[in-house]
């Protein structure tokens, strides 16, 4: 248990977007370089509280899995793998809400912001956040690299596990999230402006490219201002989007002529033909890697099935000794 335990997942819920990659996915990728050990599951389980589609369901499980390789995932420095592929996570799920009082679950945002968008939640939506506590303290996680929008539920993992450790002794390890330090990374805006989200139809696909991705960009939303008019950057949508994707210097020359108005600044047409060039570069050989894994799905199982081996010895070993602490063995 000593060392770093580094532990995240992604929903199959739709194509990985942007808020994934910048939020989420590069920093897993990242930490490749640091020592440790590192577990990033496909939460298929989690899915299953929003899909009715079994085949779409097949595709967005190998969609992740495709996105994680062609972005530099190296299944010899990190385990990939199916979250179903590890029962046992749904073994603590169940040791876990039994220590959890339903207050907890009550203030969850995530839930709360689901049903404001008019999402009619199942009670599995409702108990997410015992499942994905689950999901961290079956390694020993001890740095959890996510979002945002995940702290609220790290936060509930911690209280879980810490419970749980009242009651029965040191079983669980107290795992912490690692966000990203700026905030359009940690909250990676939506089209729309709200936070980019699968379930919200304000994302764009990380490999999204030529005319499909001119459109989304297209989408990304403006006002009616006129490009001569004086602004200030932090009122335009679409320098949180170039903050993606443009060197500092590039993005400075940007927002100074922005702010500077009349006949040099740019109108938000031609910001967008940047963005759409920048982000066709940004992913242009992640592009390349995907198709090679696509023409070759042995090999993209082959790696699922060793990563759910790795992951699925480790959870053995936790769910066996919260069965022996509870009194189940
Ligand atoms: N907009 C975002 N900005 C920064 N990080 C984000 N993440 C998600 N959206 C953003 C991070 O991506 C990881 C995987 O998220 P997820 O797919 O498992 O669930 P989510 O956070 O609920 O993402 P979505 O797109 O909003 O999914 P749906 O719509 O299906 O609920 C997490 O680390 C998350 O923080």
């Amino acid at each position: 248990m000593a060392g770093k335990t580094f532990l995240s997942g992604i929903q199959p819920t739709g194509r990985p977007h942007l808020g994934n990659y910048f939020g989420a996915i590069r920093q897993h990728i990242a930490l490749q370089e640091e020592q440790g050990e590192r577990f990033y599951f496909i939460a298929d389980y989690h899915a299953l509280t929003s899909s009715r589609d079994p085949a779409k369901l097949r595709e967005n499980v190998r969609d992740v899995a495709l996105t994680y390789l062609a972005l530099g995932l190296d299944p010899e420095r990190s385990a990939l793998f199916r979250q179903s592929d590890v029962p046992e996570v749904t073994e603590l799920t169940w040791m876990l809400l039994s220590v959890t009082g339903m207050g907890l679950l009550e203030r969850a945002h995530s839930y709360k912001d689901k049903l404001a968008h008019g999402i009619t939640p199942s009670a599995g939506l409702f108990v997410y956040p015992a499942l994905m506590a689950a999901d961290i303290l079956a390694y020993d996680s001890t740095h959890v690299p996510v979002g945002k929008d995940q702290v609220q539920h790290l936060e509930m993992a911690q209280d879980m596990g810490g419970s749980f450790n009242a009651a029965y002794g040191q079983v669980f390890v107290r795992p912490e999230a690692m966000i990203p330090k700026s905030e359009t990374l940690a909250k990676v805006p939506g089209l729309d402006g709200e936070k980019m989200s699968k379930s919200y139809g304000n994302d764009v696909w990380i490999f999204e490219s030529g005319k499909p991705l001119k459109n989304a960009v297209g989408k990304i939303k403006t006002d009616s201002r006129p490009p001569e008019e004086p602004k200030d950057p932090a009122s335009v949508l679409l320098f949180q989007f170039l903050e993606l994707f443009l060197d500092a210097s590039e993005l400075e020359q940007w927002k100074e002529r922005t702010r500077a108005g009349g006949a040099g600044a740019p109108g938000y047409g031609h910001m967008k033909l940047r963005l759409v060039e920048a982000i066709e570069l940004h992913f242009a050989d992640a592009r390349k890697r995907r198709e090679e894994y696509v023409k070759d799905p042995a090999r993209v199982d082959a790696i699922l099935a060793r990563g759910a081996e790795i992951a699925r010895a480790r959870a053995r070993a936790t769910r066996d000794r919260a069965l022996a602490a509870c009194g189940l063995r």
